[in-house]
C-alpha cells in the first residue's frame, strides 16, 4: 500500500511511504522511490534480493550496444546495494520468518530512503532493523548506505557485502570484466569496460562497523569470484546491542569530463583516494552534505499549494524530486531518457519528451540546466545531419530516439502483434519526424526565456536553420492542390501510422521554417558577422529563399466550416468509429492492442495520446478558443490516454479553456500515473514526460505561465480545491515570485538583472522595475492587450 502522508508534521507532504511489503509490487517501489543525482540513478531494490526484483544502477551517457541486432542502451552498472545478512546462520528475507512491523519511506526533501522492519526469524528471534540509503547531490559519484540491526537476544550477525558485476539488462551483459581487488582487506574495487563503446566503469566501496556507537574492526573473509567481489564480517551481539553497518561506494567512468586524460589505472587511483576520504566522514555527515544541496534546490524551486488535498502538494514535489534525478545537469553530452535513470524502459533514449514536456521545468526554474539540454541537441546535430542524408534529405533530421551521437537508435521491433503472433514493427524511428521541429521549438523557447544570445550565435541559430532546411527538403509538392505536403508520417498520436498531412507535423514544420526565416532576417540586419559565419557554412542565402517559397505554400489543415474540427490527418475523419467504452475505462494502458493489431487500430478513429491538443498548447496564438473547444469535443471521446504524455496536455488545455474542474480532474489523473495506486504502471521506470507534465499542469495550466511572442504571460486560474498557489519563475535572467489566490495575483521581481521586465497578466501589460511587486485583482478574461504600468 502506498501512503502519502506520514503524519510527522515537519515532513508533511514530503514523504511517500510503503506500509506493507508485497513482493508483487517490488518494481513499483524500486522506481518511484529511486535515488539519484542526474549522474547516476539507482532503483530502490531492497538490500536482500528477490527473484522478481530489477536491480538497476545507471550512469548517464554510458551507452553500449550489446550486439548488432540490438540498439545502444544504458547498461546496468555493477551493484553495490545488495547485502546478505544472517542471524545465527539464518538469512534475513521477508519470505522467511515473519514481518511484525514494516515501513519504507522516501524523504523527498533530503533524498533519503529509509526502511524499518521488525522481523521475527523462524527461531523466534526478533530483530529491529533500519536501512538507510542516499545518492549524494554533493558528490555525484557517491552513494551511502547505513544499516542498524538490533536483535532482541544474543546473536551472531554475519554481513556479506561488496560489488556484484553479474547484473545484466534483461539478460544482455554489457561489460567485460576488468581488475577486481580488495585493498588492505577493506576497500573493494571492481572495474569493467563496456563491450562496444569501451567505457571503463570503476566502482569502489568500503565498510565501517559500529557496535553501540563504538567503531569495531573485525577480520573479514575475502572473496573474489566471477564478476563479484565481497567481504564477510561476523559480530557477536548481546541482546539489545545495535550493530551499525556503513557502506559508502563511489562510481567513476572514463566518460567523466574530469577523467578525460586518464587511463583506467589513474581513474582507479583517483576514485580510491576519494572514497577513502569520503568514507572517513561517515554516513551522517555525507548525508548532511547531500541534504544541504537538496535544500538549495528546494529553496530555488519550491512550489506551495494550499488547498483541500495534500496530495497535490506532494505530487508536485515528487515531480520536482524526479526532475532533479533525471537531468544530467553536469554534462551537456547527455540527454534525458524517457525513464530517466530509473529503469531499462526505452533504453535510456531521449525523445520529444525532453523539449516539450521536461525542458520547460528547467527553463523556468534552473535555466543553466536548460542550457545543457539544448547544448545536447547541438552536440548531436551532426548525427541529425547524417540521418537526413541517409534518408535522402538535406539539413538536420533529429532521431526519434537519441543516445550519444544523434544517430537514430529506435529499435526496429517491439512487442507482440496479437494477430500475427510476431513482433510489431516499430515505425517511429523512420517516420515520426515531428521531433525535428520539436527540437527547434525547444531551442527557441530557451532563447525566449533566457535571451542567451551567445548560445544562439554559436549553436541555436544553426539548429533552427538546419532543421528548417530539413523540412524544406522533406516537403512534397501536390500539383493538383498547388501546395506542399508532408506525406507518410506518424504524428504524436502513434495509433495512426503512415498518414499524410498530420496537422501537428505540418504546422510545426511551418513554424520551424518561419522561425528560421525570422532568425535569418534578424541576423542579417543586426549581426552581420554571425550571419556571415553561418552563411559560409550553411549556404544560407539559397536556403532562405527556399524556406520562404515553401513555407508560404505548405498545407496547414484548417477547421472544417461545419464544426470547426481540424482533420488530424488526411484520413482520420473518414475512419470507422467504434464503441471505445471498454478501453476508456481500462485499468492499464494499451488494452486495445490486446484486441486489435496496429493495422486494425490504424483504421479506427481512436487516439493513443494528445495530438492536435499539443499543437493548441504549443502554438496557442494560432487558434481561437472556439476552434480549441470544437476539437476537444471531437477528439477527446476518441482518446485513450495510452501514453503518459497525454493527460497533462489535456489538463493544461482545459485550464486554457477555463474548464477548471476538468483541468483539475485531469491533473489529478496525470499526477497518479506514477504516484497512484496502480502497482504496475512504473515497472519499467518513471514516466519522465509525465513528471515534467505535472509541473506544467501547475505552473503552465493553473499558473497560466507561457512565453508568448517573446513575452512572459501569467494568466492564472486556480481550481476550486486550491486556495492559493506560489511558484518561482526565472525569466530572462531575473527571478520572479508569483502568488495566486482566487481573487488576486501578486508578482514580485526578486532580482535586478534587468532594470525592467514586461509581463502580461490577464491580457494587460505591466512593467516591473527593480524589486517591484504588483498585486492585481483577478477578473474574467478580457479581449485586448493594453499597455499599463
Ligand atoms: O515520446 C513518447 C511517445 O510520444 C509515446 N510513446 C512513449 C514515448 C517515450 O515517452
Amino acid at each position: 500500500m502506498l501512503r502519502y502522508d506520514t503524519g510527522e508534521s515537519e515532513l508533511k507532504n514530503w514523504v511517500i511511504a510503503e506500509t506493507v511489503f508485497d513482493v508483487r509490487h517490488l518494481a513499483k517501489y524500486e522506481t518511484i522511490m529511486g535515488l539519484g543525482n542526474g549522474y547516476m540513478g539507482i532503483r530502490s531494490c531492497t538490500e536482500e534480493s528477490y527473484p522478481k526484483e530489477t536491480r538497476n544502477c545507471f550512469i548517464a551517457g554510458t551507452f553500449n550496444k550489446f550486439d548488432d541486432s540490438e540498439v545502444t542502451e544504458l547498461p546496468n552498472i555493477a551493484d553495490v546495494t545488495e547485502l546478505g545478512i544472517r542471524f545465527n546462520g539464518e538469512s534475513f528475507h521477508s519470505e522467511k520468518g515473519s514481518i511484525e512491523q514494516y515501513s519504507r519511506q522516501l524523504n523527498l526533501r533530503i533524498g533519503e530512503l529509509t526502511r524499518r522492519i521488525l522481523w521475527r526469524n523462524s527461531k523466534g528471534n526478533v530483530v529491529e532493523m533500519v536501512f538507510r540509503r542516499f545518492v549524494s547531490l554533493h558528490n555525484k559519484h557517491l552513494l551511502g548506505m547505513r544499516v542498524e540491526l538490533t536483535p532482541q537476544m544474543a546473536t551472531e550477525v554475519t554481513v556479506q557485502s561488496g560489488i556484484n558485476g553479474q547484473v545484466t539488462n534483461s539478460g544482455a551483459q554489457h561489460f567485460m570484466e576488468g581488475d577486481k581487488r580488495i585493498h588492505n582487506k577493506k576497500m573493494i574495487q571492481y572495474t569493467a569496460t563496456t563491450t562496444e563503446s569501451k567505457i571503463d566503469v570503476v566502482t569502489h566501496c568500503q565498510h565501517r562497523f559500529f557496535v553501540d556507537g563504538a567503531e569495531v574492526n573485525t577480520e573479514p573473509r575475502l572473496s573474489i569470484a566471477r564478476r563479484m567481489v565481497t567481504v564477510e564480517h561476523s559480530f557477536s551481539l548481546e541482546s539489545g546491542q545495535t550493530l551499525v553497518i556503513e557502506k559508502i561506494a563511489n562510481m567513476h567512468t572514463s566518460l567523466d569530463l574530469e577523467h578525460a586524460d586518464r587511463d583506467v589505472t589513474e581513474i582507479c587511483a583517483v576514485s580510491l583516494e576519494e572514497l577513502h576520504h569520503e568514507a572517513l566522514k561517515g554516513y551522517p555527515q555525507l548525508l548532511q552534505e547531500s541534504s544541504a544541496e537538496w535544500a538549495k534546490k528546494w529553496e530555488a524551486a519550491d512550489i506551495e499549494i494550499n488547498g483541500k488535498n495534500d496530495f497535490d502538494q506532494l505530487a508536485v514535489r515528487f515531480a520536482q524530486y524526479h526532475l532533479v534525478l533525471m537531468a544530467p545537469a553536469h554534462d551537456n553530452r547527455f540527454g534525458i531518457g524517457a525513464k530517466g535513470l530509473t529503469g531499462e524502459g526505452y533504453k535510456g533514449h531521449s525523445f520529444w519528451d525532453t523539449e516539450i514536456f521536461i525542458q520547460p521545468y528547467f527553463l523556468f526554474t534552473e535555466p543553466e540546466t536548460a542550457r545543457k539540454l539544448v547544448e545536447y541537441r547541438y552536440n548531436t546535430l551532426d548525427g541529425a545531419r547524417r540521418k537526413a542524408a541517409a534518408n535522402g534529405y538535406r539539413g538536420a533530421m533529429y532521431p526519434w530516439e537519441s543516445a550519444l551521437t544523434g544517430d537514430e537508435v529506435t529499435p526496429e521491433w517491439g512487442p507482440v502483434d496479437v494477430v500475427t503472433g510476431t513482433p510489431i514493427k516499430i515505425w517511429t524511428g523512420v517516420i515520426e519526424q515531428h521531433i525535428t521541429s520539436d527540437v527547434a521549438y525547444g531551442v527557441w523557447q530557451y532563447y525566449l526565456a533566457t535571451r542567451d544570445q551567445e548560445f544562439m550565435d554559436t549553436k541555436g541559430y544553426e539548429i533552427i536553420m538546419e532543421t528548417a532546411t530539413f523540412w524544406a527538403s522533406r516537403l512534397t509538392w501536390n500539383e493538383s492542390q498547388q501546395r506542399y505536403e508532408v506525406r507518410g508520417v506518424i504524428g504524436p498520436d502513434e495509433y495512426k501510422e503512415h498518414v499524410d498531412n498530420n496537422a501537428f507535423t505540418n504546422y510545426m514544420a511551418h513554424w520551424n521554417m518561419q522561425t528560421a526565416i525570422a532568425c535569418y532576417e534578424k541576423l542579417q540586419r543586426q549581426s552581420p558577422v554571425v550571419w556571415a559565419q553561418l552563411n559560409d557554412r550553411l549556404q544560407l542565402q539559397p536556403a532562405y529563399e527556399e524556406w520562404i517559397q515553401k513555407a508560404e505554400r505548405i498545407y496547414l489543415p484548417q477547421p472544417r466550416e461545419t464544426d470547426l474540427v481540424i482533420p488530424q490527418d488526411d484520413t482520420y475523419l473518414t475512419k470507422e468509429i467504434i464503441d471505445l467504452t471498454k478501453y476508456r475505462n481500462q485499468k492499464e494502458v494499451g488494452l486495445i492492442l490486446e484486441d486489435y493489431n496496429m493495422d486494425q487500430v490504424n483504421q479506427i478513429q481512436v487516439s493513443k495520446q494528445a495530438d492536435i491538443m499539443v499543437l493548441f498548447y504549443l502554438l496557442e496564438h494560432c487558434f481561437t478558443d472556439e476552434v480549441k473547444q470544437a476539437n476537444w469535443k471531437y477528439y477527446e471521446p476518441k482518446m485513450l490516454h495510452d501514453s503518459s504524455l497525454s493527460m497533462s496536455t489535456h489538463s493544461i488545455l482545459a485550464s486554457d479553456l477555463d474548464e477548471m474542474d476538468l483541468a483539475y480532474q485531469l491533473f489529478e489523473q496525470a499526477a497518479r500515473i506514477d504516484l497512484g495506486q496502480n502497482m504496475k504502471s512504473s515497472d519499467q521506470g518513471i514516466h519522465t514526460a509525465s513528471i515534467g507534465g505535472i509541473w506544467k499542469c501547475v505552473v503552465f495550466g493553473f499558473g497560466g505561465v507561457r512565453a508568448v511572442n517573446g513575452q512572459l504571460r501569467i494568466d492564472p486560474r486556480l481550481p476550486d480545491p486550491w486556495d492559493s498557489l506560489s511558484f518561482p519563475v526565472y525569466w530572462q535572467g531575473d527571478l520572479l515570485k508569483v502568488h495566486v489566490t482566487h481573487d488576486a495575483i501578486k508578482v514580485a521581481k526578486v532580482t535586478n538583472v534587468q532594470p525592467s521586465l514586461y509581463v502580461t497578466i490577464q491580457r494587460q501589460q505591466y512593467t516591473l522595475g527593480n524589486t517591484d511587486e504588483i498585486t492585481i485583482p483577478l477578473a474574467r478574461k478580457e479581449n485586448s492587450v493594453e499597455q499599463r504600468h
